[in-house]
């Protein structure tokens, strides 16, 4: 949480923090008591610790993702959960065409190249243009549909597969994920992590994408079949990658720091100022109207 939203938390109600261990003793003894919980898209909420919580009406989301959370059984509890839907769409896709364009251009491999004082010594590869590529994009929601606007804009060829039909959207629609791949220079993958897309992206799908093929994720690690993606990387399966969400974060794969053509980002798709104020915002204004006995205006379950 940025410092402003813990500050009007603060002044409005009594906060226990988590990850406080000084205030872990009066959290324990509050846990009765707790009425909100405002936490984190990566982080979520357990059961276990709903269970302890026998008041809670409402766990606030900072973030979209809702993975880490079991929507139904909050539900079952007649718990609100809310999320921060629409102000961090452009900001996850912009990020997106960055590792794209980072991958393709070779920028993270740049600046150690200058940092290291090998320009002028040693060649420095080619890079890849975006322009005439095929962009395939595996999940098409908000997210998906920004990333593709942009990627149109760098003159790339768009195509998409989505779990449901979509139907305010010319691209092309292909019949599967391994279909996308196949029919795809990059693979970008936008899709809600659940039960349903775990590993979506197996080592199928990336013998499909092929050796010259680029994989990006914004969306959950859990997407991803890790020990497929380290393999491709490593074997030429695939070309490159760039990731900004893992299985385990922050503790990533150490296998990751040595795959080889892969740009890493720490989950900062959401994170910039702007965005971030304004998740914020919607994480005060969604614990402000359950306290005022309101239904929270992003609830999603
Ligand atoms: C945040 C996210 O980084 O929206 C999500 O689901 O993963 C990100 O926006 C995260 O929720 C910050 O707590």
């Amino acid at each position: 949480m940025m410092q402003f939203v813990e500050d009007r938390l603060e002044a409005a109600y009594t906060v226990h923090r988590l990850h406080d261990p000084a205030g872990r003793a009066s959290l324990e003894a509050a846990l009765p008591d707790i009425r909100a919980v405002a936490t984190g898209g990566g982080s979520g909420l357990s059961n276990e610790w709903i269970g302890k919580m026998p008041s809670l009406g409402v766990i606030a989301i900072n973030g979209v993702g809702t993975d880490k959370v079991d929507l139904a059984f909050a539900r079952g509890r007649n718990i609100d959960v809310t999320t921060t839907p629409g102000v961090l769409t452009d900001d996850v896709a912009d990020l997106g065409m960055a590792l794209t364009l980072a991958v393709l251009r070779h920028v993270a491999k740049g600046d150690g190249f200058v940092r290291e004082g090998r320009w002028g010594r040693e060649p420095f590869p080619l890079g890849t243009s975006p322009k005439g590529k095929k962009v395939g994009i595996l999940g098409l929601g908000q997210i998906g549909k920004a990333f593709g606007r942009r990627a149109e804009a760098f003159g790339m060829d768009v195509r998409y597969w989505n779990r449901s039909p979509v139907a305010d959207t010319a691209w092309k629609s292909c019949a599967s994920p391994v279909a996308l791949a196949e029919d795809s220079d990059i693979l970008c993958v936008c899709i809600a992590a659940s039960a349903a897309t775990r590993n979506i992206v197996d080592a199928g799908v990336l013998k499909a994408l092929g050796g010259k093929g680029v994989l990006v994720n914004v969306a959950r690690g859990s997407v991803v079949d890790e020990n497929a993606l380290l393999a491709a990387l490593n074997d030429g399966t695939i070309a490159a990658a760039g990731l900004d969400v893992f299985l385990d974060e922050p503790n990533i794969r150490a296998d990751f720091l040595t795959a080889p053509n892969t740009v890493l980002m720490p989950h900062q798709g959401s994170a910039t100022v702007e965005t971030r104020v304004a998740m914020g915002e919607l994480v005060l204004a969604n614990i402000a109207a359950h306290f005022a006995g309101e239904k929270p205006p992003t609830t999603v379950n």
